[in-house]
């Protein structure tokens, strides 16, 4: 199975982690989706990650990959019973901290910056954090965990100067020991 992504993305590390977790082996591909037009040949939208199986069947967004490589690896990350929807709604939350997070440093390139989208992008994280400063997290973590995981890994790269933990101490600390997962440390962005 060949993963097309890149180190910095807090979508294909959803993928990664999983991987990593459940011992599964990714060839990892690394692609600029938005310089590389080539890349829509695989996925038409130009977003990574996608994922393509030994019989060149592609897989598409990082939740169905997701849950494709949970399924081979024997369902630990998606639960079927009725935490499904609750591990689910969360890494819906976790990754629309993280779409905000992509989309927000993307329009920081642009010359000018459309300072009211990207408020709107800020406005999302913050509250999205907010939102996650009182969730209950689950242990052993699910998809949900993952999610929000990675979206914050993100975040620390690309903003490190945004405080967010000092006014989020719950979701502050328990990132920190989340971090401490063998998969989490295995993905992590390393500073070049
Ligand atoms: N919902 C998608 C989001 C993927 C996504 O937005 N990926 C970004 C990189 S982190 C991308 O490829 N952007 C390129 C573009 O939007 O053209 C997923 O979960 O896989």
């Amino acid at each position: 199975m060949k993963l097309y992504g890149n180190p910095l993305s807090p979508f294909a590390r959803k993928a990664c982690v999983i991987a990593h977790a459940l011992g599964l082996t990714l060839e990892v591909i690394d692609i600029l989706p938005l310089s590389d037009e080539g890349f829509r040949k695989i996925n038409p939208l130009g977003k990574i990650p996608a994922l393509t199986l030994d019989d060149g069947t592609v897989v598409i967004d990082s939740r169905v990959i997701c849950e494709y490589l949970d399924h081979l690896g024997g369902a630990k990350f998606f639960p079927r019973e009725s935490s499904r929807w609750k591990a689910l709604t969360l890494q819906s939350l976790g990754d629309g901290v993280g779409e905000a997070a992509v989309m927000y440093s993307i329009l920081g390139r642009e010359d000018p910056a459309p300072v009211k989208i990207r408020t709107r992008q800020m406005a999302a994280m913050l509250a999205g954090m907010d939102a996650l400063e009182h969730t209950q997290f689950s242990d052993p973590p699910l998809i949900g965990e993952i999610a929000v995981g990675c979206a914050l890994g993100y975040i620390d790269f690309r903003q490190p100067d945004l405080d967010w933990k000092s006014s989020r101490p719950n979701l502050a600390t328990w990132y920190a020991k989340f971090c401490e997962h063998p998969s989490m440390k295995a993905t992590a962005v390393k500073p070049s």
